[in-house]
């Protein structure tokens, strides 16, 4: 049996889940039937209080402001795995400015050699995405380049994804010329519920690769393929107001929503799946 802390570095710009994921992870993680259950008391739940406080009352939490904190939580893998893992939450902002910048601070640094799972979320439905050659004729393309709307120009989200695990790859010494067995990377598709037109039985990396090709094959050609995955989750189950409680999540309360989709496109209540696979991933 080891007891080896597992620090998992969750990624994520602002607003996509962060926050609502790591509070329904914590009421899972108290419940028998998950694959990652706590086999004792975690010494402070601080970051999550608001979090957890306003999913009872059926509401949604604020943006975080805090830079950075982390809670330990004592887990243990079904199986006879224990594990010390150390959730962090931040606000997303951070994301930015470090792509941005182009510079990490000390601290972040340290998180990065320290991990060997990494959880990158993304929300599809926020995803700023340009149009090309196969979405639009070339004749449009060439008449709009000779105007003032190229030198109007961002990259877009899936190009800056890639800069950020290259970036991140580089920090932690892990080099690409073979093919990345650790960090573990799993990719998480947040607020499912949000996402326009997906068919029940979507597995979550063809959803990927059709929403996001570039960022796909750009995951898919630099992991080894059983040290990456995707998954769907909507931790909320659907989108909460910030005032009128929920009248379902006011009788059943928060732990009786939420769902993941698993890699082979077939839902779970167990939202504890995608750390589970993680760390299992990262052992
Ligand atoms: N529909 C839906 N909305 C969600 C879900 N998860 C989170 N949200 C909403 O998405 C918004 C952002 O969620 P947060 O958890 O605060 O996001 P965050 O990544 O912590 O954002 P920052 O603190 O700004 O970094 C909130 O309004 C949530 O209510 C979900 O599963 N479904
Ligand atoms: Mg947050």
């Amino acid at each position: 049996m080891t007891n080896k802390a597992k620090s998992v570095l969750l990624i994520g710009g602002s607003a996509v889940g962060k926050t609502h994921y790591g509070g329904q992870l914590l009421c899972r993680l108290q419940q028998r039937d998950c694959r990652l259950r706590m086999r004792g008391a975690a010494e402070s739940l601080a970051p999550f209080e608001e979090v957890l406080h306003c999913l009872c009352k059926g509401i949604t939490a604020g943006h975080t402001s805090a830079s950075y904190q982390s809670v330990i939580l004592p887990v243990e893998l079904a199986g006879d795995r224990e594990v010390d893992l150390i959730w962090p939450d931040y606000s997303g902002e951070q994301i930015k400015e470090i792509l941005e910048q182009r510079r990490l601070s000390l601290s972040w640094r340290q998180r990065l050699l320290e991990s060997d799972g990494w959880i990158f979320f993304i929300r599809l439905d926020q995803i700023r995405s340009y149009e090309d050659i196969l979405s639009r004729p070339t004749r449009d393309l060439q008449a709009r380049s000779s105007s003032a709307e190229a030198t109007d120009f961002h990259w877009s989200d899936q190009a800056k994804f890639i800069e950020l695990l290259q970036f991140f790859l580089f920090a932690k010494g892990v080099g690409t010329a073979m093919r990345v067995h650790l960090p573990a990377l799993c990719i998480v598709l947040s607020c499912w519920d949000e996402i326009s037109s997906v068919k029940e039985g979507t597995q979550p990396h063809e959803l990927m690769k059709d929403r996001m090709p570039l960022f796909s094959d750009y995951i898919s050609s630099n992991w080894i393929s059983g040290q990456c995955c995707v998954f769907g989750l909507s931790s909320l189950g659907k989108r909460l107001d910030k005032e009128k409680p929920d009248e379902g999540y006011l009788a059943r309360g928060p732990e009786e929503f939420g769902y993941v989709i698993q890699p082979d496109g077939t839902p779970s209540t167990d939202l504890t799946l995608p750390v589970f696979k993680t760390i299992d991933m990262a052992s």
